[in-house]
């Protein structure tokens, strides 16, 4: 088992930009040790109340940007050519994901960053990938620790993947400033499981692989899903999600993407609709962490499994009222006996 070092220890190194001390806060950070939480906690009290001691906080100024579709869109053949692009503009970008599957498979993107392997080579990129397990706290668990501690290590683009399967790009959506939506061309709504709602969420859509012979279905694709998008009512920021084309193959409409990028970034800047936004994550984000400790400080009562397992047998007979249940669980003298 790894040791632990003192708190002060990760926070110069993440500062300093050291990626192995990054890298192994972001382990504490996931941990579920209680004695690793603690630490992770110091560590992020630490950079956050050091970062930007040389000028404005590096969260300020980064750009977090979230990217789902359909497995099978191209995210990561994406991320690899977006990447590499912005690396060779002078950005330091972190891939992150969140990965509701990852239980199953140990972290797609670890699998993945055999496939992007350019940008798993480039100094200035860092690729995390998804924790283990990931899904037992929810979707997107310590994301967000993650993307400060990365920003506090002056990476200034983040990029967070989720597979578009179900409930993770609500998650992924609530803790971005731009949520990109890729979506292959000639494949209907229904086999792209992509659910309006989705649609509703993306500041822009990208029809993936338009290089060779798809070229023009994409741009049909293209016009179809623009007039699709005029239909939705506005979303009252004064941003019209645009639908682009582009091909990490060629490249071909990867610098209109990062373009399209930073006129959203530039815009919602001037009318305070990113700040607007960052402020209701962080809303959520404390709301979040509130209902997951408030369950775990009801749940993990000594006896409580065992408990509720009666409970509900007695329920199900029809022997206890659920009502007469509950007001069981919270009496005082109910916690552990039994
Ligand atoms: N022609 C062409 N093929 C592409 C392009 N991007 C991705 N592909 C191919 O599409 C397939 C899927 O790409 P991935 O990047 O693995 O897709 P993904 O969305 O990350 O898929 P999951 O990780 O399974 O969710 C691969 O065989 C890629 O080579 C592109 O721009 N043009
Ligand atoms: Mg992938």
């Amino acid at each position: 088992m790894r040791h632990r070092l003192p708190p002060d220890h990760y926070i110069n190194g993440i500062l300093a930009g050291d990626r192995l001390l990054l890298s192994r806060a972001i382990t504490l950070v996931e941990s579920r040790r209680p004695d690793d939480q603690a630490l992770a906690q110091l560590v992020m009290e630490g950079v956050l109340s050091r970062s930007g001691e040389a000028g404005p906080r590096p969260a300020a100024s980064s750009v977090r940007i979230g990217i789902t579709g359909v497995p099978g869109v191209g995210k990561s053949t994406f991320i690899e050519a977006f990447g590499t692009y912005l690396t060779q503009l002078g950005h330091h970008l972190a891939v992150l994901a969140v990965d509701p599957t990852s239980q199953r498979s140990g972290g797609s993107l670890l699998g993945d960053k055999t496939r992007m392997e350019t940008l798993s080579m480039n100094p200035n990129a860092y690729i995390r990938p998804s924790p283990a397990g990931d899904s037992l706290g929810g979707v997107g668990h310590r994301t967000r620790e993650t993307m400060l501690l990365c920003e506090a290590a002056s990476f200034d683009v983040i990029l967070v993947e989720t597979v578009g399967v179900g409930q993770s790009e609500t998650v992924v959506h609530g803790m971005v400033d731009f949520f990109l939506l890729l979506m292959l061309a000639g494949a209907g709504d229904e086999l792209q499981g992509m659910k309006r709602g989705i649609m509703e969420l993306a500041d822009a859509l990208v029809i993936t692989k338009a290089d060779g012979d798809n070229i023009a279905p994409a741009n049909r694709a293209r016009m179809e899903y623009q007039n699709a998008l005029h239909l939705f009512p506005p979303t009252g920021t004064g941003w019209f999600p645009p639908v682009l084309t582009g091909s990490a193959l060629t490249g071909a409409g990867i610098a209109t993407i990062w373009q399209t990028i930073q006129e959203h970034q530039q815009l919602t800047t001037q009318n305070g609709q990113r700040n607007q936004r960052r402020q209701a994550q962080q809303l959520t984000w404390f709301r979040a962490l509130l209902r997951q400790q408030l369950d775990s400080q009801f749940y993990d009562r000594p006896g409580m499994q065992d408990q509720l397992a009666l409970m509900e047998a007695q329920v199900q007979a029809g022997t206890l009222l659920p009502g007469q249940a509950v007001k069981m669980l919270f009496q005082p003298s109910s916690s552990g006996s039994r």
